[in-house]
C-alpha cells in the first residue's frame, strides 16, 4: 500500500534505447517506487507524448522476469542456475581473469560482445575497462547501419544530417526503406505538418508499412532494387533538364562520368527490376521533377542486404543531380555521428582501429567461432547485446559459446543469451542510474536522474566494471587506470569533451543538470556545401571508395543473394517491441509473432489467415501463425525480428550469414544483409 502521507517526487530521465526519438520523460515516484512515466512537456521534438514500450516502462521495471540476482550455471544452457551473490560472481570472474593474465601474459583470450541494448555514455564503461586491461579481443562490426554510414562518407565526407524539423519545411518526402510510424514515430508529426501544407509523401518498401498507409504515394517495390530505381529516376530527371547544373559545376565531381553510365539504362530493364507499374514511374518521376524542396530519408532498413551501400549512394546520387542538398527541408537523411563526442566511446571507436586488439569480423566470427584463435578464448563479456536473438545464426553462435569456457552476460531479463552463458549479472535500469543520453537523429541531449534504487541487486554497467577493476586491477602484470572510485556524477563529468562543448552549446556536465539541452536553431546539412570529402566536393566519383575495391561510381549493382527458395523474407522491426525488448509485454494488438504472406502465395499453399505455418529454408525451421494480407508482395514474406518468449520464433535462425556490400571503414566490419533471406512457407496440419 502507498502510503498517502509520503511526497511524490518527479524525477527526469531520458530514454537510452537505440531509437531515433531519444525521448525525454519524468517518472512519478512515491514511497520509493515507479508509479507513473509522462512525456516531457518541454522537449520540442517528443512533445510530451512517448510511444507504447515507453508507458509500459513501470511494467518493465517490475516485471516478474526481470533479473534480481547474479546466477551462475556450470552447464550452459542447462537451466540449472544457482542464485551467487555478487562477492562470488565478483571472485569467478576475478579467478578468470588472473588465470588468464599468468597463463597467456596477455588479456586476448578475453572478448567483448556489446552492442547497443543501451545506448547511454556510462554503458561504454565496459569498452573503457576491456581498453584499460591492454589488447582484448572485440567482435566488431554494426548489425545496423554500417553500409550506410560508409556509403554516406564516400559521398559527403561525413555522416551528417539536416534536423528533421526540415522535414515540415519539405515538399516532396521521399521515404526509401524506413517505417518511421512505427520507428521514429516524433518525426510522424513533422510530415503530417508538411503534408498539411501540401506536400507529397511518397513512401517505397517492398511492405505496406504503418508509414505506407499516411503516405500520398506508395510504391511497392522489390528488395534490392532502389538502385535500379535511384538511376533511372537521374537519367530521367537530366534529360529531361532538370538536373541543378548550377550545383552539379559548382560542389561535385565525376558527374559526367556517372551520367554516362546511365545512358544505357533501359525503363523496361528497371521496371522488371523493380516490379514497379509503368504509371508509378511516370508519377514519381514527374513529383520529382515538379516539386522542391526534395527531402529524401534513407532508412537503416533499406541498407541490410549484400548490395546495401551502393544503394544509398545511388539515392545520395540522385538527391545530388537535381540540387536537393543543403537546402531548407531538402537533403538526404540517413543519421548522424555529431553526438558521439564523449570520452569514452573513443574506447568503442577505437576497439577496431587499435592494431594491438585482437578483432572479429562480426561475420566470420559467427561463420567461424572460436576454435582456431590462438591464444584461445577463455573469456567472454556479453553485454547490452542479445545475440543469441538479434544476430543471424543463433544456432552456430550457441555451438561458440559452448566452446569458450566462461561466458558472463550482463542483462535485465534471462533472455536466450542470458541462458547460454555461465554468469549472469543483472543490470539497473534508466530509472536508476545516472546517465546521459543523446540522439543520433535530432541533437538534443539529457541528462538521467536516479529516480529509485536499483531492483533487488541489480548493479550499473559502470559498477560492475568498478567492482570487477578494484578486485583485480594492482593483480594484474599492468594495472590498468579504469576509475575505480568515482561516483556516477564524477564518471560522467569526466567524459565531458571539448567536442561535446561544440555539440551542445554548454562547457560543462553539470550545466546539462535539470534541463534539456536541444539546439535552438535548426541545422541544415551541408549549407555551405563545403564537404568533408577528400575533393572538398560532394563526389559522384569517389577514389575512396575505389581503392575500397569497389565501384567508384554510384551505379546500382544487384544483389548476391542465395535465392534458393522461393519468398524473400524480409524481418524489419516491430512498432511494439525495441529490436529483442519489450516482446514479452504483449503491446501490440497481434501480441504474438506472425507471418506475413500475400493472398495469392498462402492460396497457392492452401494457406488460411490464422493458419499455423511452417516456415523454412536450409538454416532451419519453426512454426508461427499466418496473416494472410496484401501488405507483402507475392514473393515476398515478413515476420518481426525479435525475442518471442515461449513461442519457440527465431528470426534469425532463417538468417544466412551474409555481408553487406560496406561498412569496414566506420564499423570495422561489413554489416550483415539480413534481408537478402529466402524462405519456404507450408501449412501445418
Ligand atoms: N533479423 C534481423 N535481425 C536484426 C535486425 C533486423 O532488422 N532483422 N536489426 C539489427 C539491428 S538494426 C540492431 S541495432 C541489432 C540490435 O541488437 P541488440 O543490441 O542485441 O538488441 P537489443 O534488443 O536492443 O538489446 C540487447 C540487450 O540489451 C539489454 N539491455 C538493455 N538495457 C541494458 C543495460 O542497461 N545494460 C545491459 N547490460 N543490458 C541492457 C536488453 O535487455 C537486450 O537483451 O539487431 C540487429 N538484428
Ligand atoms: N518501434 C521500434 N523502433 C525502433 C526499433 C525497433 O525495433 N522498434 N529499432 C531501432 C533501430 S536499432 C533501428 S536500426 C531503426 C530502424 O528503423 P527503420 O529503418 O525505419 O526500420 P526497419 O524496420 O529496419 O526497416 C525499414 C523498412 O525497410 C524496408 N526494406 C527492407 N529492404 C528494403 C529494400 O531493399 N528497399 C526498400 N525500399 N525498403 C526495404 C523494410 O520493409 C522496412 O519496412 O529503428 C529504431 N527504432
Ligand atoms: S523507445 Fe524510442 S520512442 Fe519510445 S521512449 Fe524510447 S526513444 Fe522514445
Ligand atoms: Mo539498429
Amino acid at each position: 500500500m502507498l502510503n498517502p502521507h509520503k511526497k511524490t517526487t518527479q524525477k527526469r530521465h531520458v530514454c537510452p534505447r537505440n531509437c531515433y526519438s531519444t525521448c525525454t520523460m519524468i517518472s512519478h515516484v512515491k514511497n520509493g517506487k515507479l508509479y507513473q512515466v509522462t512525456g516531457d512537456k518541454e522537449n520540442p521534438y517528443t512533445n510530451g507524448t512517448l510511444c507504447a514500450k515507453a508507458y509500459s516502462y513501470i511494467k518493465r521495471n517490475y516485471h516478474p522476469k526481470r533479473l534480481k540476482y547474479p546466477y551462475y550455471q556450470e552447464v550452459k544452457g542447462s537451466g540449472n542456475f544457482k542464485r551467487i551473490s555478487w562477492k562470488t560472481a565478483i571472485e569467478l570472474i576475478e579467478n578468470r581473469l588472473i588465470k588468464i593474465d599468468q597463463t597467456y601474459q596477455s588479456f586476448l583470450p578475453v572478448a567483448l560482445y556489446k552492442y547497443t541494448g543501451n545506448l547511454g555514455v556510462k554503458h561504454y564503461a565496459s569498452e573503457e575497462f576491456f581498453s584499460s586491461i591492454g589488447p582484448t579481443t572485440r567482435i566488431v562490426g554494426s548489425p545496423c547501419s554500417s553500409a550506410g554510414f560508409d556509403a554516406t562518407v564516400y559521398d559527403f565526407g561525413r555522416s551528417v544530417s539536416s534536423d528533421p524539423d526540415q522535414l515540415a519545411k519539405a515538399k516532396v518526402i521521399v521515404i526509401w526503406g524506413g517505417n518511421p510510424a512505427a520507428t521514429s514515430i516524433h518525426s510522424i508529426p513533422l510530415i503530417q505538418q508538411a503534408q498539411v501544407r501540401g506536400a507529397c509523401l511518397i513512401v517505397i518498401d517492398p511492405i505496406f508499412t504503418q508509414t505506407a498507409e499516411i503516405a500520398d504515394i506508395y510504391i511497392q517495390i522489390k528488395p534490392g532494387s532502389d538502385g535500379a530505381l535511384a538511376n533511372f529516376l537521374t537519367k530521367t530527371v537530366i534529360e529531361k533538364g532538370f538536373a541543378d547544373q548550377s550545383f552539379i559545376d559548382q560542389y561535385t565531381i565525376g558527374f559526367k562520368r556517372f551520367s554516362e553510365k546511365l545512358d544505357k539504362l533501359s525503363r523496361v530493364d528497371v521496371l522488371q527490376e523493380t516490379g514497379m507499374e509503368d504509371k508509378a514511374l511516370e508519377v514519381l518521376t514527374e513529383k520529382l521533377m515538379t516539386s522542391e524542396p526534395v527531402f529524401h530519408w534513407i532508412g537503416l532498413g533499406l541498407q541490410r542486404h549484400t548490395n546495401g551501400g551502393q544503394m544509398v549512394r545511388t539515392i545520395n546520387a540522385l538527391a545530388a543531380s537535381t540540387g536537393m542538398i543543403g537546402k531548407e527541408g531538402a537533403g538526404v537523411h540517413y543519421a548522424h555521428s555529431d553526438t558521439w563526442v564523449f570520452k569514452n566511446q573513443q574506447a568503442f571507436f577505437n576497439e577496431h582501429e587499435d592494431k594491438s586488439n585482437r578483432v572479429l569480423e562480426m561475420t566470420k566470427w559467427i561463420k567461424d567461432g572460436p576454435t582456431s584463435l590462438e591464444p584461445p578464448l577463455e573469456f567472454m563479456w556479453v553485454t547490452c547485446r542479445n545475440p543469441l536473438v538479434q544476430d543471424p545464426q543463433p544456432q552456430q553462435i550457441r555451438k561458440h559459446f559452448n566452446a569458450i569456457p566462461f561466458v558472463v552476460t550482463v542483462d535485465q531479463f534471462m533472455t536466450p543469451t542470458a541462458r547460454w552463458s555461465n554468469l549472469i549479472l543483472p543490470a539497473t535500469t534508466h530509472f536508476e542510474e545516472e546517465d546521459i543520453a543523446a540522439s543520433y537523429w535530432h541533437r538534443g541531449l539529457a541528462l538521467n536522474e536516479k529516480a529509485i534504487e536499483p531492483y533487488f541487486e541489480s548493479q550499473s554497467d559502470l559498477r560492475i566494471m568498478q567492482l570487477i577493476a578494484t578486485k583485480v586491477d594492482d593483480r594484474f602484470s599492468h594495472p590498468s587506470d579504469f576509475p575505480v572510485h568515482d561516483s556516477n556524477e564524477d564518471y560522467l563529468r569526466k567524459q565531458w569533451t571539448e567536442a561535446a562543448t561544440n555539440a551542445f552549446g554548454i562547457p560543462r556536465f553539470d550545466d546539462a543538470k535539470g534541463r534539456l539541452i536541444f539546439p535552438a536553431v535548426s541545422k541544415i546539412a551541408w549549407r555551405n556545401k563545403k564537404f568533408d570529402t577528400p575533393s572538398g566536393k560532394y563526389e559522384f566519383y569517389s577514389e575512396r571508395a575505389k581503392n575500397d575495391g569497389y565501384n567508384p561510381l554510384p551505379i546500382n549493382q544487384a544483389t548476391n543473394a542465395e535465392e534458393n527458395y522461393p519468398l524473400q523474407l524480409l524481418t524489419p522491426h516491430d512498432p511494439y517491441a525495441l529490436n529483442s525488448q519489450f516482446h514479452f509485454l504483449g503491446l501490440g494488438k497481434d501480441g504474438e509473432a506472425f507471418i506475413a504472406i500475400h493472398e495469392k502465395t498462402a492460396l497457392d499453399r492452401g494457406i488460411e489467415d490464422g493458419d499455423m505455418v511452417k516456415v523454412f529454408n536450409d538454416y532451419g525451421a519453426f512454426t508461427l501463425k499466418a496473416q494472410v494480407t496484401y501488405r507483402v508482395a507475392h514473393d515476398v514474406v515478413m515476420i518481426y525480428t525479435g525475442w518471442y518468449p515461449n513461442q519457440g520464433v527465431n528470426v534469425n535462425e532463417l538468417v544466412p550469414v551474409l555481408e553487406t556490400d560496406m561498412g569496414d571503414n566506420c564499423a570495422g566490419a561489413k554489416g550483415i544483409a539480413f534481408h537478402d533471406t529466402f524462405v519456404e512457407v507450408e501449412r501445418k496440419f
